[in-house]
């Protein structure tokens, strides 16, 4: 039986493996600053269900504050309790099913420990827990989930965790850096190939298959949002994602990827000249870019906000007279989502990681133009993690030096 255990236990290991984890204590640690922020409440957060699992990406809070990605999952913590204590409620393991899905991790000691957790059970346990330990205290759940709660205690006070989490999440830890910075890295090898495989006659669609070819390659799960290949006329609209256009010479094409790594999500842009140089009007409009996103760079430190960083790149694009043409904001936070979550006022902080990304959209002249880079927020200023080509001479040295494979 010992025997049998340590077997499984070894293919579980081995199964979880394909998607890097962070220390069960980075977990831990956040559900005991959550139950702080819970002060004498209980907090419950729920996995998302089997059939809202797209390709098993796990809900976001729920994937943050315990590290676990399987379906009907349910996360109790008694912060009343000192210290807090933390539950995780789990269906039994099926074995005859799991010859169909693949090996699970079911409630009991084993789970316990490779989760970090004081308590693994089973899931029908957990409308009698949440009765006991909820009893006149509040429900700190999100806010989606208030009637779910209601339904097991009826009548308690139920607050929303959401901002607690959101304002968490806005910070990122040093293991946390390392999963963006890997996503960050991959993504930079797919713009690469993208860079090889863009040239007048290619389908766009051709350019998103190699790049997300690399990204796959590297162990990114996943693009994490749809590629964006726009060519041409196609390079104005903000998130085109049919990529179905055949590149011509002397279109430019905007290239917004990123892959995820670990359920990190990257988010970068380029744009390139089909042929492999820009025409002079295009030079034009690509070094006004340029010159905003590196005016949004240089502000971007402790203490900055959005509005101060967005000022910067506006600013510069209206000194040139092309505000008209710049119509969306320059930063957002970046992490288990590719828009993430938190407040867009707060003032940058170290580790929280961002986006800064002007454009000029110009659809009378089908030129569009966006350069995104994704910083991180240091105590000294910033580092730009994706550390991509981007002036125009460089692009088109880039371009040129590279072999063009024939892909048909
Ligand atoms: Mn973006």
């Amino acid at each position: 039986m010992a025997a049998r255990t340590l077997v499984l236990t070894l293919f579980l290991c081995v199964a979880l493996a394909a998607v890097e984890k962070e220390p069960i204590q980075e977990y831990k640690s956040r559900r005991d600053h959550i139950a702080e922020k819970a002060k004498d409440g209980v907090v419950v957060l729920f996995a998302l269900p089997e059939e809202d699992l797209v390709e098993y990406r796990q809900d976001p809070n729920f994937y943050y504050l315990t590290g676990f990605d399987q379906p009907n999952a349910i996360l109790l913590i008694d912060a009343s309790a000192k210290p807090a204590r933390d539950y995780l409620f789990l269906k039994p393991r099926d074995l005859p099913q799991e010859r169909w899905t693949g090996p699970k991790i079911g409630p009991g000691p084993e789970a316990e420990k490779l989760l970090g957790f004081q308590t693994v059970q089973m899931l029908n346990d957990f409308p009698e827990i949440l009765k006991r330990v909820s009893a006149n205290k509040t429900v700190h759940t999100l806010r989606e989930n208030f009637d779910r709660v209601r339904g097991v205690v009826p009548g308690a006070a139920v607050e929303d965790v959401t901002p607690a989490i959101a304002e968490l999440r806005q910070v990122k830890s040093p293991t946390e850096i390392a999963l963006l910075d890997k996503a960050v890295q991959i993504t930079m090898k797919g713009l690469h190939t993208a860079a090889r495989t863009v040239s007048p006659d290619v389908w766009e669609y051709e350019v998103e298959a190699a790049l997300e070819f690399e990204f796959r390659r590297n162990g990114a799960e996943r693009p994490g949002y749809p590629s964006i290949v726009g060519s041409g006329p196609l390079s104005t609209v903000l998130h085109y994602d049919k990529n179905a256009r055949r590149m011509e010479a002397g279109d430019v094409v905007v290239i917004d990827v990123g892959a995820e790594y670990s359920g990190y999500v990257a988010d970068i842009t380029r744009t390139f000249p089909v042929s492999g140089k820009f025409s002079p009007r295009q030079r034009e409009i690509y070094q006004i870019v340029l010159d905003a996103q590196k005016a949004a760079i240089a502000e971007v430190r402790p203490g900055a906000t959005f509005a101060k960083i967005h000022a910067a790149a506006f600013n510069y694009i209206k000194s040139k007279g092309y505000s008209q043409y710049f119509i969306h904001g320059t930063s957002h936070h970046i992490g288990l989502q590719v828009h993430d979550v938190g407040s867009t006022t707060r003032p940058m902080e170290p580790g929280m990681v961002i986006t800064i990304e002007p454009g000029i959209y110009i659809p009378e002249e089908k030129l569009g133009v966006r350069i995104e880079d994704d910083l991180l927020i240091t105590a000294s200023g910033n580092r730009v993690m994706s550390t991509f080509p981007k002036e125009a001479a460089e692009i088109e040295s880039l371009m040129s030096a590279a072999p063009k494979p024939k892909l048909q």
